[in-house]
C-alpha cells in the first residue's frame, strides 16, 4: 500500500486532512500532491463534510516544495528543468482547488510554513497558527518568486510594502507578528491550538456554509471590481442566497427564537 501522505479523519461534519511527511516538515512531493488532491476532491463531494481543516504532522506545517525531488532539483551539468511546468501541474490546481471548495477551509498552522507551504495556508479561508509556528517566504533564498498564489495573496493581505519586505528578505515571521499585521486570522497558544481549531471548525460547519462560500467568492471577486460593481454583485449573490433553504431557516429560527439548523451546501 502507498504511504499515507495525507491522513484523513472526521469529527461530525469536520474533515481534517493532515500532511504526513514529518521527517521533511511535510514538504510537497508529487505523490503528496496527488493524495491531497484526491482528499480535497473527496471532501468536496461528500455531503457530510461542512468544514475542512488542513494541518501538518509533527513539528512543521509544510516546508513547500520538496527540494530533493529529482524531478525539479537542478543539476550542474544538465539542462535546466522547467519548474514552471510543476507550478502549472500541481501548485496552480491546488490553489484553485482550495478556492473552489464548497465548504470553508481552515489552515491550522501547527509549525513552520515555508515557501509554497506558507502560501497554501494563506490561500485557505481562515488561518489559525500555533504561537510557536512561523511563516517564511523562502523563495527568494533559492532564486524564485513567491508561488502558490503568493504574489496575489501577500499584497492583498498585508499591503505592498510588507509583501515585498517578506518576499524579498525571506525572513521568518512569527505567528504572533503574522496576526498583528493581518496576514492570518489568529495566533493561539500551543496548548489551546487543537481545541481552538476544532471549536471554530465545528462552529463554521453548523453555519450556512453555502453563504460562507459565497462570501469567499464575493470578497475575492470584489478585488477586481469598482465599488458600484461590487454593490451590484452583492445584490446578485443575495438574490441567489435568498432562494436557498438556509435563508428561510435562518429567518424562521430568528423569529421563533430557536437555534437554526442549516442544511444547504
Ligand atoms: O522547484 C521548485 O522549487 C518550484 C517550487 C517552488 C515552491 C516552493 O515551495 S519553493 C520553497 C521551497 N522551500 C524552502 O525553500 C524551505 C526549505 N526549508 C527550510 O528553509 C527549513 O527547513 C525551514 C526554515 C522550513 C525549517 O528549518 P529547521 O531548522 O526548523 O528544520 P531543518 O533542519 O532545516 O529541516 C528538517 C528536515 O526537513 C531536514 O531533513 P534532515 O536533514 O533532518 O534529513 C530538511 O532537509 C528537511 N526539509 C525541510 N524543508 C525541506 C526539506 N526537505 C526537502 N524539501 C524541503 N523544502
Amino acid at each position: 500500500m502507498a504511504d499515507e501522505l495525507i491522513l484523513i479523519s472526521q469529527t461530525d461534519a469536520v474533515r481534517t486532512l493532515t500532511l504526513n511527511r514529518p521527517q521533511a516538515l511535510n514538504a510537497f512531493t508529487t505523490e503528496m500532491h496527488a493524495q491531497l488532491r484526491d482528499a480535497l476532491d473527496a471532501a468536496a463531494d461528500d455531503a457530510g463534510v461542512r468544514c475542512v481543516v488542513v494541518t501538518g504532522a509533527g513539528r512543521g506545517f509544510c516546508a513547500g516544495q520538496d527540494l530533493s525531488d529529482p524531478a525539479i532539483a537542478p543539476e550542474p551539468e544538465a539542462e535546466p528543468k522547467d519548474i514552471g511546468s510543476l507550478i502549472e501541474r500541481v501548485y496552480r490546481p491546488l490553489a484553485l482547488r482550495i478556492r473552489a471548495m464548497p465548504v470553508p477551509v481552515i489552515a491550522a498552522v501547527n509549525g513552520v510554513a515555508a515557501g509554497a507551504g506558507a502560501n497554501f495556508a494563506l490561500g485557505c479561508d481562515i488561518v489559525i497558527a500555533a504561537r510557536s509556528a512561523s511563516f517564511i517566504q523562502a523563495f527568494s533564498k533559492i532564486g524564485l518568486v513567491p508561488d502558490c498564489g503568493g504574489t496575489w495573496l501577500l499584497p492583498r493581505l498585508v499591503g505592498r510594502a510588507r509583501a515585498l519586505g517578506l518576499a524579498m528578505t525571506g525572513d521568518k515571521l512569527s505567528a504572533e507578528e503574522a496576526q498583528r499585521i493581518g496576514l492570518i486570522w489568529q495566533c493561539v497558544d500551543d496548548a489551546a491550538f487543537t481545541d481552538t481549531v476544532m471549536a471554530l471548525a465545528t462552529r463554521l460547519a453548523a453555519m450556512p456554509v453555502k453563504a460562507l462560500v459565497a462570501t469567499r467568492h464575493a470578497i475575492d471577486a470584489s478585488q477586481d471590481l469598482s465599488y458600484g460593481e461590487a454593490l451590484a454583485h452583492e445584490g446578485n449573490v443575495q438574490s441567489e442566497l435568498g432562494k436557498q433553504a438556509d435563508y428561510l431557516e435562518g429567518v424562521s429560527a430568528f423569529q421563533a427564537k430557536r437555534a437554526p439548523r442549516f442544511t444547504d451546501r
